[in-house]
């Protein structure tokens, strides 16, 4: 496993943004695990988790030109990853949106760097069916921005519908969009990493039985 995935699991199972136990997705679907990102909710947490961010987008060798966090978890992590990239000798402008529009002030919905005429990284936390991705590439588009990728943390490798097909949502995305979609992990990279971890063990038999409901085919 890339030194970067089993890095970003640790540091995720560490701060119990990682956690099992039975938990109700966006999709309906009851999970064994869920991930979430607000628990990466320290600096030094955020500066690591965006170290594993910027391995797996440099090992990827996607070309952008801005970062841009979606509401609401994507803009600590955008954020923090701008940082990293400053910290790393690149300087990236940033972007991000607010949920809703205001009439007063500097208004609209986008704050941060222009998106237009620019090659924009989406920095979200999860991908599950890929509402959150579509509604972030809409807001791109809007601004005149062209989608370069999708950086997210956790890919759950979830099929839409396994009835109709097995093809994961961020696999979807990617064909439908052309882009390419980076994950620092996968839920398969969990799966081997409490394969060899025996505080683990005891979650693997019902990560297996719900990836074999829910999981796509790759
Ligand atoms: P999709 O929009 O279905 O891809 O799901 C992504 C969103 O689901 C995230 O932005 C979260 O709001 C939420 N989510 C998590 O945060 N962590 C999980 O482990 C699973 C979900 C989810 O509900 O599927």
């Amino acid at each position: 496993m890339d030194d970067h995935r089993s890095r970003f699991l640790q540091l995720a199972l560490r701060a119990d943004a990682l956690r099992f136990g039975e938990f109700t997705l966006k999709s309906g679907r009851s999970s064994p695990y869920f991930f979430n990102a607000g628990r990466f909710d320290s600096g030094a947490a955020l500066a690591e988790l965006a170290g594993c961010y910027a391995d797996a987008i440099e090992q990827a060798g996607i070309g952008f030109d801005v970062l841009f966090g979606p509401a609401y978890k994507g803009i600590p992590l955008a954020t923090a990853l701008a940082c990293e990239f400053a910290r790393r000798g690149r300087d990236l402008p940033l972007a991000f949106n607010r949920k809703e529009a205001k009439a007063h002030g500097e208004g609209g919905l986008l704050i941060g760097a222009p998106l237009a005429g620019r090659r924009v990284l989406i920095v979200d936390d999860v991908i599950t069916a890929g509402t959150a991705i579509r509604e972030a590439l809409a807001i791109i588009a809007d601004a005149g921005g062209t989608a370069a990728g999708i950086a997210i943390a956790l890919d759950r490798q979830e099929a839409v519908d396994p009835n109709v097909s097995r093809r994961s949502a961020a696999q979807t995305v990617a064909i439908e969009q052309g882009l390419p979609v980076v994950s620092v992990a996968t839920l398969d990279d969990l799966l081997a990493y409490a394969g060899a971890s025996p505080e683990l063990a005891a979650q693997r038999a019902r990560l297996l039985a719900y990836r074999e409901a829910y999981g796509s085919d790759m």
